[in-house]
């Protein structure tokens, strides 16, 4: 049985008050016994620590949005995993769309990454998706393909509970256009048949693949309902304890 996660990407969003009380609405909604769903929020980096203090103790965990692939040292700019562990981070996501596709991350740049946080102990959320024009020409399992064997090349199969994947069409995100469940479905269900064939069927069984792209109330229980979809990554609607919390119920 795979566990639901949630995740809250606040991309870069939030101060460190509205933060604040965002997180201090879900932990009191998510307490640490209570939980059937895995809830994870991903503040952006100079509020980690006090969304870290305020989620403790909850059924809250926390992640960051990026990370450096470079221990510390000279990398003006740039947090480690090393720093991400020492605050209590749990999780970090790599790859994401406005990563890849605005800062101009490659699939080189992310594996390294993916590699240093699964050294550090890190939950990977590892993200994937096509363009529009991608999908238009039929060529979406083709840029999964080369986005799951770029950003997973050289990780080995012990690594995999720590590897949660998020297919997030890039047409979807943030633009109120939402994946069918139909085609949300399909997405995930190659990327479950990609890791059997590169893995193992015991991990295609056991890893968690996560939709994204305007997840909301209102769509959330359709798409959570699919049967290769293990719970959201959820942007604009995770800013609000009001729709966040609806879509973690609707995991339930
Ligand atoms: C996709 C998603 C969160 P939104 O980026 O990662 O954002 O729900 O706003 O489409």
């Amino acid at each position: 049985m795979r566990r639901f996660i949630v995740a809250g990407n606040w991309k870069m969003n939030t101060t460190k008050d509205t933060g604040s009380q965002l997180a201090q609405a879900l932990a009191a909604e998510v307490p640490k016994e209570k939980t059937a769903v895995e809830v994870l929020v991903c503040p952006p980096f100079p509020y980690l620590s006090t969304i870290g203090d305020i989620v403790n103790g909850s059924g809250v965990g926390f992640g960051a949005q990026n990370c450096y692939h470079e221990s510390p040292g000279a990398f003006t700019g740039e947090i480690s995993t090393e720093m991400l562990s020492d605050v209590g981070c749990r999780s970090v996501i790599l790859g994401h769309s406005e990563r890849r596709h605005i800062l101009k991350e490659t699939d080189a740049d992310i594996n390294l990454k993916v590699k240093k946080a699964l050294d550090a102990g890190l939950q990977v959320v590892l993200c994937v998706g096509e363009l529009q024009s991608e999908r238009e020409s039929e060529q979406t399992e083709a840029v999964l393909d080369t986005q799951m064997t770029g950003g997973l090349e050289g990780v080995n199969s012990a690594a995999f509970d720590k590897i949660v994947i998020a297919y997030e069409p890039v047409w979807a995100i943030g633009t109120g256009l939402t994946a069918t469940p139909d085609q949300a479905e399909a997405a995930h269900q190659y990327l479950r048949n990609w890791l059997k064939d590169h893995y193992s069927a015991e991990i295609a069984d056991s890893t968690r693949i996560l939709y994204g792209g305007s997840v909301k109330p209102d769509n959330a229980k359709e798409l959570l309902s699919q049967e290769n979809v293990d719970g959201a990554l959820v942007g604009g609607a995770s800013l609000k304890a009001e729709l966040f919390i609806p879509i973690i119920q609707a995991a339930v």
